[in-house]
């Protein structure tokens, strides 16, 4: 044998003098033959080598493009896409995982990612020649739970009667939220536009006041509004009594029937009711019922029997003294009283 040749192009020819070293990506024919010494050249051979030195590269699409909440967050899930490419062996497989690199799940098509909080979603493919492409990664930040807002009063309950507060309401409100975290608090008085809330504040109007509030967070997740109602009433309800007639001179000392008109008004809380006590200076048990009241005023009468006798040795008369408390719907309480006289000289009327 005289020589050996080789050709990495098919035309070139290059006598072998040792290893060939192929290091080009793609498929490299490589032609031999070798001639005698009588200068035969033997059938040219071939051997086609391919190379692929190079991993793929996989890009990455997310739905939503871009997120479509606040500050970089989802409010909704997102749909994860997977495309490779490999110039070379071609693709063999797409991986990815969403916990870190623990565990690599095949990539066969879109997946979604609908855990609240942040998702690092890593990616890679493997080629036909086992180039690993080193892993990229994406992060998704979901959000799809509003805040919950919690208001605290005050009094903590109603220190008066029926719901009403006798006293200002302090008011504070506290939020949480599962994910992106609170962003602010607003609350809106009695229909009033939204008021963002920094610290706790008074409620010292007397009445009823509806306080709304809710709370956004960082992803723009809006808590439905909640209302919390405070009644306050922080003055007592007024009242008036009369006694007709005022002074008995009953001839013959029997009972006489007094009507006792009165009128009460409570502008906020309204009027409950009123009650009486009389009292018999002679020790007598004598009551009136309580008497219900509704509205904001009201005029009443009542009556009752009262002896028109005295002691003779009474020199002032006998006096009944008769006491209405009137209560209003918070619980105050103002009175008003009336004297009905038993004059001493009742004979000579
Ligand atoms: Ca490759
Ligand atoms: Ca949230
Ligand atoms: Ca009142």
């Amino acid at each position: 044998m005289a020589a050996t040749e080789y050709s990495l192009d098919g035309t070139n020819w290059m006598p072998y003098t040792g290893s060939i070293l192929i290091s080009d990506e793609g498929a490299t024919t490589v032609k031999y033959g070798s001639t005698d010494r009588a200068g035969n050249h033997e059938t040219v051979n071939s051997v086609t080598v391919q190379i692929d030195k190079t991993a793929p590269t996989t890009s990455v699409s997310i739905d939503p493009s871009v997120p479509n909440g606040a500050n970089g967050w989802y409010k909704t899930d997102v749909t994860i896409s997977l495309s490779s490419a490999d110039s070379r062996s071609g693709v063999a497989a797409t991986e990815y995982s969403i916990d870190g690199g623990a565990n690599w799940l095949p990539y066969a098509s879109s997946f979604s990612i609908s855990n609240e909080g942040i998702t690092t979603v890593q990616y890679r493919s493997t080629d036909n020649a086992g180039n690993v492409e080193t892993a990229k990664n994406i992060t998704v930040q979901i959000d799809k739970t509003a805040p919950t807002t919690s208001a605290s009063l005050d009094p903590t309950a109603p220190n008066g009667l029926n719901g009403w507060y006798t006293r200002d309401v302090a008011v504070n409100f506290s939020a949480t939220d599962n994910s992106s975290g609170v962003a602010g608090v607003e609350y809106s008085i009695n229909g009033a536009g939204w008021l963002s809330y920094t610290n706790g504040f008074s409620i010292t109007n007397e009445g009823v006041t509806n306080i709304r509030y809710r709370s956004t967070d960082v992803a723009g997740n809006v808590e439905t509004a909640k209302t919390i109602t405070v009644r306050i009433d922080k003055s007592a309800p007024t009242v008036s009594l009369s006694a007709n007639p005022s002074r008995l001179r009953s001839p013959n000392g029997k009972p006489v029937t007094v009507q006792l008109r009165g009128t009460g008004a409570d502008a906020v809380s309204g009027l409950a009711s009123v009650s009486y006590t009389v009292t018999d200076e002679y020790g007598t048990s004598l009551s009136i019922p309580t008497r219900t009241l509704s509205g904001n005023s009201a005029n009443w009468t009542d009556s009752i029997e009262l002896e028109a006798s005295r002691n003779g040795d009474d020199a002032d008369g006998r006096v009944y003294h008769i006491v209405a408390t009137i209560t209003d719907v918070a619980g105050y309480t103002s009175t008003a009283s009336a004297d009905v006289v038993v004059p001493h000289d009742q004979r000579n009327h």
